[in-house]
């Protein structure tokens, strides 16, 4: 941890202008405020707020994250994660090097993890096992899988994380391998944090190991749903309309499937635009669930990934 690493008006003041850009970001993909943060619940670099940031604390904790790492190192990626009244779940427990087996995306071995709110017990600190980076890498944490099983609810952890509590402009520093997880966020304020990966120069890969199973939820998430849509939409979808266009239009899907693929068409669009992305609990296991739901009711098999 390293306390104070921008001062609090700052922060404040960067929460202020995230705040008062998001009507704008909702226009953009042409939807309501509301509509948005029921979608969007994090952005990338792409997003011109969050690469201003990124670019000033580049250059304000470079030389810290060297003094700490012991290398020169390179910003791989930045985003800005958001968790408040429309976006309280938890993040399941997992290790950041998992997600990058070999001949996938680029390893880093830290990330920065800046908070720009107040995080208190209720605001969904971080939370580490300590040590944990020691252990063998698992394989990829894939919530999206039926079968997933969180190691955040397990005794080991409730008996040995650590929470993280914060003031504004605090930052925590912490090795790919260790395991992590939040809490859930349950009263304002909102929390807000500036997440950065940084690679470490002379450091070699970390072995890996690829997924196991035929089925990578997480990454062939929209493959599956437009297969799983095509099911739904089959006879009656022209050729060049798309199925979640189509599979929205259905009178015969629920109210809340048709509600969520309205929110993944609006967070599609807040990619394409700017940037924005939304985590876990937000959308991506709810629609899951929702379509799988409407496949059991329809007696159709679930689709088999390649
Ligand atoms: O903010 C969170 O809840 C989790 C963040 C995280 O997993 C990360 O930054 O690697
Ligand atoms: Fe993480």
């Amino acid at each position: 941890m390293v306390p104070s690493k921008l001062d609090v008006e700052t922060a404040t003041h960067w929460v202020r202008r995230i705040e008062e850009s998001l009507p704008n970001l909702a226009n953009q993909v042409g939807c309501s405020l509301d509509e948005y943060l029921m979608s969007v619940s994090a952005w990338s670099g792409k997003n011109p707020l969050v690469h201003e940031f990124a670019e000033v604390l580049r250059s304000d904790i470079t030389s810290t994250v060297e003094a700490i790492t012991g290398g020169q190192i390179e910003l791989l990626e930045s985003k800005l994660l958001m968790k408040g009244e429309n976006c309280p779940w938890a993040t399941h427990a997992h290790q950041d090097i998992a997600y990058r087996w070999q001949g996938k995306r680029q390893q880093y071995q830290f990330s920065t993890w800046l908070s720009l709110s107040t995080i208190g017990p209720m605001q969904a600190p971080l939370e580490f096992l300590p040590k944990s980076h020691l252990e063998p890498v698992s394989e990829y944490q894939d919530y999206l899988d039926p079968e997933f099983v969180d190691r955040k609810d397990t005794q080991e952890w409730k008996k040995k994380h650590q929470s993280i509590v914060m003031n504004p402009g605090d930052m925590v520093i912490f090795d790919s391998r260790v395991w992590h997880a939040s809490s859930e966020w349950a009263a304002p304020p909102r929390r807000y944090a500036m997440v950065m990966r940084w690679i470490v120069a002379g450091i070699k890969d970390t072995e890996v190991p690829s997924p196991r199973g035929e089925r990578r939820w997480m990454y062939d998430f929209s493959t599956w749903l437009e297969q799983s849509l095509q099911k739904f939409t089959d006879e009656k979808s022209q050729p060049s309309e798309s199925s979640l266009e189509v599979a929205i239009g259905l009178d015969s899907i629920s109210a809340e499937l048709r509600s969520l693929l309205q929110r993944y068409r609006i967070n599609r669009a807040a990619g394409i635009h700017h940037g924005g992305t939304a985590q876990r609990g937000m959308l991506w296991g709810p629609l899951a669930e929702a379509v799988r739901a409407e496949l059991r009711a329809r007696d159709v098999d679930a689709v088999a990934l390649p």
